[in-house]
């Protein structure tokens, strides 16, 4: 991107802001319209990269993506009201766009190994009618979610009925009318990729969508840029193409370029192997840290404030492929990479991803050390939770996904690895209790309706999250239903697929969640709105119609006309058991001697027999070694 000067610049329609608020929304048609009718001057780009709006905003974090990916189109004034300025983009002085979703941004660079930066442009679906002409062989899409078909998306706009489309999906689905309708469709082809590319391919909406081929994989990749060649020569392209992943550090690209969100890679797969995980499915790579900052600084050239670090999990950063086992941190080199990106003048902003759990309970002196870094550059301010001066907190996204260790033996064994599975719950609240006490409430999602899941699968869910309660622990609790992701080991498996078809137990549960979100005051300002207004403005008996009899009593229970002891007085939910928990001590000493010279003597609670180190470097070597393979 030739970086010039940029301009902030709001909707075409006028005001920037859409419906709600006495303001306009933008109509579909205006952009399809416009890219059908205009002419770019110079006959165009050969190559035109664009993700949906709702994808590529970089404006006021994480949350109103993935608000916009579960709330239906309907609710958008809600998004409006909230935001009433998250249509404003910026661009540079060709219109190209200032930033992008990190896809669209490897795409670029992978295409620049071959093509000229003039061949290429990265711009705004709004602006797609300034570079789409004559010349152009390629419209390529990188999209997440574009039908929000994915889980925690669907549900929630599905229990609310009627206009089921998650505000992201009808983006999506405007941007691809938008291409469809080009005068010069049939010169080129649209090719999508990225995470969400999969449901195109599994609703089979090639047609309806204009899309000539889905690529899976990543774009590094000798094969999409063959497919990049085939597209240009006008040849026939596959509807769906695997492509291969990098099998090391080098083959990964970094754009040097700005990102949404400031989002750079740190790394890819994780290695905990859960059953139902897609990105686990990809090599376990811990990216060169010359490399992110390379691309930290290149966003803080092009304007970001805001870093975020793409992860499954943050913490087996620095510890891939060494001689310690991944799920024992890196404590220095995190310490040290986080250090340099928040200390990385212009950063002014830093957010975290995702995670686990275990790294928590196995090293809380690192958690309380990335704590004193990141909390004075976290945007997350949670006041009534935050023991922090500024009430900043840290909110990384963790997976509970079930309390029972039944169900997490068949979908998860791996889950809290150095721990055996069968202490799944005290992981989860041992970790939460470290967590917490350093000021991070994870945002921590949970799968409701797993294949084969019982009530008593339920009850222990359930159990867990009383305890949390009992115990004073918070994280925001995200729970959606089983969805089946292609490619992976529970590809084939079938869950719940109709809210419907949620049994009482399960009902209560998703409820039970979204109230104890509530207990802190307004931790997510949309999640109790959606509820809300969905509630109020449904009626309870439109949603009882729409969700089945099961959803009746769990919903009496999350809006507190009746207490929970009396409904259950009633026979209508069921009350959590208190759970035996292990403390972090008795945790410790379920490991295998083994794994003992991995402790670190600080955090304490080392098991019987342990001796520290001496001095940095001199390790404690048991006698026993064990295969690992006992945990899988
Ligand atoms: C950062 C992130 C977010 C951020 C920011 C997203 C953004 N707009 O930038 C936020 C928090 C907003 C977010 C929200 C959501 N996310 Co998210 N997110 C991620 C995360 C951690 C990194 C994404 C990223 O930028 N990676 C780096 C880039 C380079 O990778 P990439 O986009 O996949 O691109 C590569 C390839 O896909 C390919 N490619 C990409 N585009 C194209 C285009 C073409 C034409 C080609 C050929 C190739 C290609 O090449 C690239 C590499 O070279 C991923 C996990 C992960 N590690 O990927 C989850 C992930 C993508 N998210 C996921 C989900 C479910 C969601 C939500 C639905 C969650 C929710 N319920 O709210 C929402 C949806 C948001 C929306 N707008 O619809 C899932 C997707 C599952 C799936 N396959 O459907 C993932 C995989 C997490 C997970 N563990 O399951 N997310
Ligand atoms: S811990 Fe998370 S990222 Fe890792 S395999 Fe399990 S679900 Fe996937």
């Amino acid at each position: 991107m030739k970086s010039v000067s940029s301009q902030v610049t709001q909707n075409r329609n006028g005001n920037g802001n859409g419906n709600g608020n006495g303001h306009r929304k933008p109509k579909s048609k205006d952009i399809v319209s416009d890219v059908a009718q205009s002419e770019p001057k110079d006959g165009g780009k050969l190559i035109v990269l664009t993700a949906p709006l709702t994808e590529a905003i970089d404006h006021a974090g994480y949350f109103i993506q993935m608000a916009m990916a579960s709330l239906p189109i309907w609710m958008e004034g809600v998004i409006n009201k909230k935001y009433p300025k998250w249509r404003d983009l910026e661009k540079n002085e060709d219109s190209s766009a200032r930033y992008m979703p990190a896809g669209v941004r490897l795409v670029e660079t992978s295409l620049l190994r071959e093509y000229k930066q003039d061949d290429i442009v990265a711009c705004f679906p709004e602006d797609l009618h300034k570079f789409v002409g004559p010349r152009t062989r390629v419209v390529a899409v990188s999209t997440h979610n574009p039908l929000g078909v994915t889980f925690a998306a669907g549900v929630y706009t599905s229990i609310f009925g009627s206009s089921r489309m998650p505000i992201n999906s009808h983006y999506s689905r405007e941007l691809f009318a938008s291409i469809k309708a080009s005068h010069y469709r049939d010169n080129f082809k649209v090719i999508v990729g990225g995470s969400g590319g999969w449901q195109i391919t599994q609703t089979n909406t090639f047609e309806e969508l204009g899309v000539d081929c889905v690529v899976e994989g990543r774009s590094e990749s000798v094969d999409t840029l063959e497919l990049f060649r085939k597209a240009i020569r006008g040849e026939e392209l596959p509807r769906q193409i695997d492509v291969k992943h990098p099998l090391d550090r080098e083959g990964i690209l970094f754009p040097d370029s700005r990102t949404t969100f400031g989002v750079v890679e740190m790394t890819t797969g994780c290695g905990r192997r859960c059953k139902f995980c897609v990105p686990d499915l990809n090599p376990q790579i811990d990216l060169p840290k010359d490399k992110i900052m390379g691309a930290v600084r290149a966003n803080v050239r092009d304007g970001n404030k805001q870093i975020s670090l793409a992860t499954e999990d943050m913490f087996i950063w620095g510890q891939v492929h060494t001689d310690t086992p991944f799920y024992f941190p890196n404590r220095e080199a995190l310490v040290d990479l986080y250090s340099d990106i928040v200390n990385t003048p212009g950063v002014e902003q830093h957010v975290l991803s995702h995670s686990t759990i275990a790294p928590a309970v196995v090293d809380p002196t690192l958690i309380k050390q990335l704590s004193e870094l990141l909390l004075p550059k976290s945007p997350i301010h949670f006041p009534y939770l935050s023991s922090h001066p500024e009430k900043k907190a840290l909110a990384p996204l963790i997976g509970l996904e079930t309390g029972s260790v039944r169900m997490a033996k068949q979908i998860m064994p791996s889950k809290g690895v150095p721990f055996h599975i069968d202490d799944w719950p005290s992981i989860v609240l041992e970790g939460l209790r470290v967590l917490n006490e350093n000021n991070w409430f994870p945002a921590m999602t949970l799968i409701v309706g797993n294949p084969g899941e019982t009530d008593e699968d339920g009850m222990a869910t359930l159990d867990l999250i009383y305890e949390m309660e009992r115990r004073g622990l918070f994280a925001f609790l995200i729970p959606s239903i089983f969805t089946p992701l292609h490619d992976t080991r529970m590809e084939k498996a079938k869950g719940v697929t109709q809210t419907k078809q949620l049994t009482p137990l399960q009902w209560q549960l998703m409820m039970k969640c979204w109230k104890m979100n509530l207990r802190p005051g307004q931790y997510s300002w949309w999640g109790p709105t959606a509820w809300r207004l969905g509630s109020i403005g449904m009626g309870l008996y439109k949603l009882r119609r729409l969700n089945g009899p099961n959803f009746t009593w769990p919903l009496w229970m999350f809006s507190g006309a009746i207490s929970e002891k009396n409904l259950y007085r009633m026979g209508k939910i069921y009350m959590g058991k208190p759970l035996k928990v292990k403390t972090r001590k008795e945790l410790i000493a379920t490991l295998r001697a083994s794994d003992w010279q991995f402790l670190r003597g600080d955090n304490g609670d080392l098991p019987e027999g342990y001796t520290p180190p001496s001095e940095p470097g001199q390790i404690f070597l048991p006698e026993v070694q064990e295969p690992l393979a006992q945990h899988a």
